[in-house]
């Protein structure tokens, strides 16, 4: 092992022994410094400045008590996170997960990914991430507005325009951001649009924030098949999930000519041969907020597995859109031998390090969320920047814009792939760039 290695050995050591049972944020940890060995050999002043060291330990973590009445009147405790990571770019910038899974390796896993990524956007902002243990399913209006205007007391003085602008993740949509802007507003008394993104469109959202990570996706992966001379037409899709990313991915999958024949939600997945009638998902998830089963009611053609894996589908292009590490390595062998061309992640993480594994040895086409999910965050910045000019863009501007910043992180991510001698291999590609820009920017700020 040469001097660099050892060194990046220890750190990540470090990092394992200081957050102990943090899973998630290890295994996140764990693939950037895994890409990171050529940068810091051509960069001795990165290692005497310990910018790496200083870089997996966030500047703030906040955890808090979050009582809410349900309603049949009983008192319940939730627990709230806000993890401010690195504002050498920007303020902390990164969405709310509420979920019952969250726990602060989740959060810091989001996190740590969230710099990388919004570094690799080229806009101005930081890495932070946030959110609760609270389960929102089967959760009336009422208790979903309880909870927000609970979790933003304490939030609102931790945020603001140009310190941390929180945004949705899973389970936090527009009518979550809804109820955490009205209090956050009543609270400050100040109608601050920049302290959140994904706002709806009448009160400070942007077009194309609720499409822009599923249609980044997808752009994404246009990229990437485009650089191979090939694209979406007639490929058979698979993308996990029903949620937002899910939802957004299918539709500009149909609108370049590919067909999503699965999708999924944690209860089971649904083939449809024929195409996912992406407006029925809407209705069902969107409008009346119920399970992906449903879609047999008014398609009864297609087929629904309960439990099981969305990943024994078969299929040219596989995007996960649900979660973390939802392809494992049989599922990534299973794509492998049944023809997938292309992963591209919608989700963060959803690949374990066994899968990524596979995948790349294949020699298919890879794409790690820090890279292909940007879009979403990218557009949070362009909903910022529409606030801060108190100005809002058409949908086609938004959109053309979303598509040359993806375009922007493709090059980005080839370009630096190729200059460090890993000619295809995105998650280097992404890691390094992503690193290089706030890395320099730490560099300049000294010791802080
Ligand atoms: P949503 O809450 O809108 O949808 C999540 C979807 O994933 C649902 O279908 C949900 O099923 C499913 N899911 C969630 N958790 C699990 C689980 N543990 N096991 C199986 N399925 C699960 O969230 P989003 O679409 O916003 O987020 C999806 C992914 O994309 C996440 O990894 C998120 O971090 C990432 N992402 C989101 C961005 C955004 O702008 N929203 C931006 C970039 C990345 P069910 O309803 O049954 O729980
Ligand atoms: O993972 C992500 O990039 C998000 N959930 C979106 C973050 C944001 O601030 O728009």
């Amino acid at each position: 092992m040469s001097a660099v290695d050892t060194h990046l050995v220890g750190v990540f050591e470090d990092v394992v022994r200081r957050n102990p049972g943090e899973r998630e944020f290890h295994q996140a940890v764990r693939e950037v410094l895994e890409s990171l060995a050529p940068v810091v050999e051509k960069h001795p002043e990165y290692t005497e400045a310990s910018i790496i060291e200083r870089m997996c330990e966030p500047e703030r973590q906040i955890i808090f008590r979050v009582p809410w009445v349900d309603d049949e009147g009983n008192v319940r405790v939730n627990r709230g996170f806000r993890v401010e990571f690195n504002s050498a770019l920007g303020p902390y910038k990164g969405g709310l997960r509420f979920h019952p899974s969250v726990y602060l390796g989740i959060v810091k896993f989001l996190g740590f990914e969230q710099i990388f990524k919004n570094s690799l956007t080229g806009l101005p902002i930081g890495g932070g991430k946030g959110g609760s243990d609270f389960d929102p399913q089967g959760r009336s209006d009422g208790e979903i507005m309880r909870f927000c205007q609970s979790f933003m007391a304490e939030l609102h003085r931790h945020i603001g325009e140009y310190t941390d602008v929180p945004a949705g993740d899973i389970g936090v949509g527009l009518r979550e951001v809804g109820f955490l802007f009205g209090q956050y507003k009543r609270l400050t008394n100040k109608y601050e649009s920049g302290v959140l993104t994904g706002k709806g469109l009448n009160w400070g959202g942007s077009l194309v924030r609720t499409e822009a990570t599923g249609y980044g996706t997808v752009f994404f992966a246009a990229e990437m098949l485009k650089a191979k001379g090939d694209d979406f037409e007639g490929k058979r899709v698979v993308v996990s999930g029903s949620g937002n990313v899910a939802t957004y991915a299918a539709e500009k999958v149909h609108q370049l000519g590919g067909t999503v024949i699965a999708c999924s939600d944690s209860a089971g997945y649904i083939v449809d041969e024929k195409g996912i009638d992406v407006d029925e998902v809407k209705d069902i998830k969107e409008v009346r907020r119920g399970r992906i089963k449903e879609y047999l009611e008014k398609h009864p053609h297609a087929s629904y597995v309960a439990g099981g894996s969305i990943w024994d589908v078969s299929c040219d292009i596989a995007l996960p859109c649900a979660t973390q590490n939802e392809i494992e390595e049989d599922h990534a062998i299973h794509l492998v031998k049944n023809g997938c061309v292309l992963v591209a992640e919608g989700a963060n993480m959803p690949c374990t390090p066994e899968a990524i594994h596979v995948v790349q040895d294949a020699g298919i086409l890879y794409a790690p969320g820090k890279a292909a999910n940007a879009g979403g965050v990218a557009t949070s910045a362009l909903e910022m920047q529409q606030n801060a000019s108190r100005d809002s863009w058409s949908f086609e501007y938004t959109e053309d814009r979303l598509q040359q910043i993806v375009r922007d992180i493709h090059k980005r991510c080839v370009t630096t792939a190729d200059q460090y001698g890993r000619p295809g291999n995105y998650v280097v590609g992404a890691n390094i760039s992503g690193f290089t820009r706030v890395a320099e920017a730490m560099l300049a700020f000294g010791v802080i």
